[in-house]
């Protein structure tokens, strides 16, 4: 795990004792107060208990605080929680790793050196140690250790350490002092006189932040006029549209070869939350949308967005969506058609883009013919690699994170294709391999892919030899790059290679000859939305 997994420092546990709270309200005052991390631990859970949980993974998701079940993977599973806290007699960390999924934040409990060297730490992302001090909350609790005992079990790991057990504010410094990247707490706020000003203790002496907690967007109408009134998405209006979002349907002026298309964008398969901000969920999503009529040399009209959104997102969070989209909507001259917003379990995108084709030219992926070679108009790899250093947490690479987070259209490499009479393109949205296989397949013939002569950008080569990689194989792999693949005569690409210097040959078509693409270097995995490899 890297340390950007989830913020430990101010661990809430919910009482399942004597603490006259529910657990939702303690949940709201240690939210309230700046908790990073809220578990919920109730040893006599029911399924009566299920709303209540929800509620809580609710609050916390609203206000970006990881929530944590103790002890039980198919609780933690059913709530969706970011993660599942386990002690030494409940299931397998590993078991809750192939349970929960890779993104999981899986905690386990270790209360001395012994018990560490039992333990399989492997596939957790913390450890829980104590209890540091006397507590009366746990009757099974381990022998008190001291920071003593704490700093034995941090100094033999290299996972974060959550120090446990009769922690106050006054003993916070000292186990953060002792090298702990969290203090846990139960009694000290839930049975305190004044739970609120406890936990607010609590928060300075970790150091975190109170907050006034976030409430769900609730009113479709009020958002979509706070949507609308952000300039750069109503925009101003194009000479192709009349009357843009705000009305029941857009209305155009003439569209001469009107070109249309669709694209899905769905949470934890096309985008996930933890690496992007909304903005950049929202402006990537557009982006996308406008790859496909860049690949069909059409220029930028409209957006249609329908946004399917869940109960933990704030107005804030959706008006940040659309300044993203707004961003792209700008830099592209488009604004935006209109949309529907409704609530859904996920967040989800579907998006319509119009745009007006090219005068007497619509390329297809049946025009590439034996003798062209085949192109792309720039750099391929990145965004993958940049996916899989937001995976690993490693921030050594921004322009590669910025190739996965920030695509662009390619309308200009389009039009210079389209005015050099290119027939065949298409946008790499599931790497080269994949792309490569749809030109050859609709124009029945083969394609040679030549990887020895590609050029390497120079941070996917620091990338590569940092991480053992093939470059080759994550370009071909790719996915996300969002450039041109297209074919042409060489001769034509002479002349298209002047005004796209970064454009290059990946393969060569021939006759079919029994396979759509060769030269796939092996073991290459295609692309799959969401995945790094
Ligand atoms: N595990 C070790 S000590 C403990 C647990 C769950 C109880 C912590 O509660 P408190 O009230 O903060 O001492
Ligand atoms: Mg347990």
């Amino acid at each position: 795990m890297t340390d950007s997994k989830i913020d430990l420092r101010f661990y809430f546990i919910t009482d399942d004792g004597a603490s006259g709270l529910s657990a939702l309200k303690q949940a709201e005052i240690a939210v309230s107060a700046g908790a990073t991390v809220v578990q919920y631990r109730n040893k006599c859970f029911s399924p009566a208990y299920l709303p209540e949980v929800l509620e809580i993974r609710k609050l916390c998701a609203l206000n970006r605080v990881a929530f944590i079940v103790n002890d039980d993977i198919v609780l933690a599973k059913a709530a969706s929680a970011d993660g599942v806290h386990l002690g030494q007699k409940d299931s397998d960390p590993a078991m809750a790793r192939q349970i929960l999924g890779g993104q999981a934040v899986i905690g386990i409990s270790v209360s001395t050196r012994d018990e560490l060297e039992r333990t399989d730490t492997a596939p957790c992302d913390y450890i829980g140690t104590g209890p540091v001090f006397d507590t009366g909350t746990k009757k099974d609790a381990k022998p008190v250790i001291g920071t003593k005992g704490l700093a034995d079990v941090i100094c033999r790991v290299s996972l974060p350490v959550v120090a446990i057990g009769g922690i106050t504010a006054r003993e916070v410094q000292a186990c953060f002092k002792s090298g702990a990247a969290g203090a846990a707490v139960i009694s000290a706020i839930t049975r305190a006189a004044d739970p609120a000003g406890a936990a607010r203790s609590f928060s300075t002496a970790c150091g975190t932040s109170g907050r006034q907690p976030a409430a769900c967007w609730e009113n479709e109408f009020s958002l979509i006029r706070r949507i609308l009134s952000q300039s750069r998405v109503s925009g101003e209006l194009s000479s192709r549209v009349e009357i843009g979002a705000g009305d029941d349907a857009a209305l155009f002026k003439t569209i001469k070869r009107p070109v249309i298309t669709t694209d899905a964008q769905r949470e934890d398969v096309h985008f996930r939350r933890r690496w992007q901000s909304m903005d950049e969920i929202g402006y990537k999503a557009a982006e996308i949308a406008f790859s496909d009529l860049a690949a069909s040399y059409a220029s930028p009209v409209a957006l249609f967005v329908n946004l399917a959104l869940p109960d933990t997102l704030t107005e804030n969070d959706v008006a940040k969506l659309y300044t993203g989209i707004g961003e792209s909507l700008s830099a592209q001259g488009a604004v935006l058609g209109g949309g529907n917003i409704s609530s859904s379990a996920e967040l989800g995108l579907d998006l319509f883009a119009v745009g007006e084709g090219y005068p007497g030219l619509f390329p297809v992926r049946s025009a590439a013919r034996p003798g062209y070679g085949l192109y792309v108009t720039g750099r391929l790899g990145l965004a993958r690699a940049g996916l899989d250093c937001l995976v690993k947490g490693d921030k050594q690479f921004p322009e590669l994170i910025r190739a996965f987070k920030f695509p662009r259209a390619r309308f200009d490499a389009a039009f210079v294709l389209a005015e050099h009479g290119v027939k065949c393109a298409m946008d790499i949205s599931d790497g080269l391999a994949g792309d490569a296989a749809h030109i050859a397949e609709a124009s029945g013939l083969t394609i040679k892919l030549d990887p020895a002569s590609w050029p390497v950008a120079s941070f996917l080569a620091v990338y590569c030899e940092k991480y053992g990689k093939s470059a080759v194989h994550v370009m071909v792999a790719g996915g996300e790059d969002y450039e041109l693949l297209f074919a042409c005569s060489p001769e034509v690409f002479e002349a298209v290679e002047k005004k796209l210097p970064e454009a290059f040959q990946v393969g060569l078509c021939i006759s079919y000859d029994g396979e759509p693409v060769r030269g796939i270097p092996e073991g290459t995995r295609g692309y799959r939305h969401g995945e790094s490899g």
